[in-house]
């Protein structure tokens, strides 16, 4: 696919479409003025047959992360297909580096969902840190009898120290958010940000040594192949016992079995999971541990977001169509 042919594409037919969920009617009516729309309006999971079924008909295909694009699946999509723009800013269910050698282009869509996935990141530290989960099954279970000044007792998470992983945009409205709870921020990032944006966070050089200073740690960084079990056993070790770990970025940072045993043993308070391994036949593990708050993958699940998030997509692949570079290509 070249640029000039994609500026073509008007002249002769509109451009066709996949979009392999239902979006926000919004997105979708905006998307059928301009171009051949072929919709999912039952939201039906495609297996990865189906998908490539669909996209003989199509120029370009707006996925979520539910689909993945593997390099096989990504070498058997017709020859037709020019773009992948992605409804989701994490794209590690898209082999960037199949597409770039297919010559599809790849985006994603940043910054709209940063607010609304801190805002669940919150959620799961307050949630976690007092015990929600708990607190809520004896209520939902008719288990509450009784209080007592020790009844569920939880952590106090003003004015205590949060270690943020991967301060990117995500990560930097989160301090912003646990600064209002007083926290104090200590991060670790590829890079160190300016110091005009990190607000007084204080940046570790390693994974390592910012895990001992962390009795609150929030997971932000993307799954790339160097995050895969990036959380495991012996990292896990060097939290403070008693930590609270987060995880609001993918499922595949952390390793199930020792986070698990961490937290049966204690050595972790609890944690708060709204991503996972393996979406949505997670590690039974989880299920049984009343320290654990889980979220079935909701961080950027607000009406304004997915609207965002959608508009954002469609942007992208307007440029693409007018041969232009796209704002949010990632391949
Ligand atoms: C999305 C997400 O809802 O954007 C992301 O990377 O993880 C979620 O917030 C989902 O991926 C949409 O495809």
């Amino acid at each position: 696919m070249t640029h000039t042919n994609t500026s073509t594409w008007g002249k002769i037919e509109a451009p066709a479409v996949l979009v392999t969920r239902k979006l926000p009617d919004a997105v979708e009516d905006r998307l059928r003025r301009t171009y051949k729309a072929f919709l999912n309006p039952d939201d039906r999971l495609y297996s990865s047959d189906e998908l490539l079924n669909k996209a003989s008909e199509a120029d370009i295909i707006i996925a979520c992360h539910t689909e993945k694009f593997t390099a096989d699946v990504i070498a058997r999509l017709p020859e037709r297909v020019v773009a992948i723009c992605n409804f989701s800013v994490g794209y590690d269910h898209v082999d960037t580096a199949a597409a770039k050698s297919r010559g599809i282009i790849v985006t994603n869509t940043p910054d709209v969902l940063s607010d609304a996935t801190a805002e669940t990141a919150m959620l799961l530290l307050l949630g976690a840190a007092r015990r929600a989960s708990e607190g809520e099954m004896l209520v939902r279970t008719r288990q509450w009898r009784d209080w007592s000044p020790s009844f569920m007792v939880g952590l106090q998470v003003t004015g205590k120290r949060l270690g943020i992983l991967g301060m990117g945009r995500v990560g930097q409205v989160m301090a912003q958010r646990a600064r209002g709870f007083g926290m104090e921020i200590h991060y670790h990032n590829r890079r160190p940000l300016d110091p005009a944006a990190e607000h007084g966070a204080i940046y570790h050089p390693t994974v390592d040594n910012l895990l001992p200073h962390c009795p609150f740690l929030s997971i932000h960084c993307p799954a790339t192949p160097e995050t895969q079990g990036l959380l495991d056993a012996r990292r896990f070790g060097l939290l403070p016992k008693n930590a609270v770990v987060v995880n609001t970025a993918r499922g595949a940072i952390i390793d199930d079995d020792a986070l698990i045993a961490a937290l049966r043993s204690r050595q972790i308070f609890a944690a708060g999971l709204d991503v996972f391994n393996n979406e949505p036949e997670i590690h039974p593990g989880y299920r049984e541990l009343t320290n654990a708050f889980l979220l079935p993958h909701i961080g950027s699940a607000t009406r304004e977001t997915r609207d965002a998030m959608g508009f954002r997509a469609l942007d992208n692949l307007d440029a693409i169509v007018a041969g232009r570079e796209p704002k949010d290509r990632v391949a």
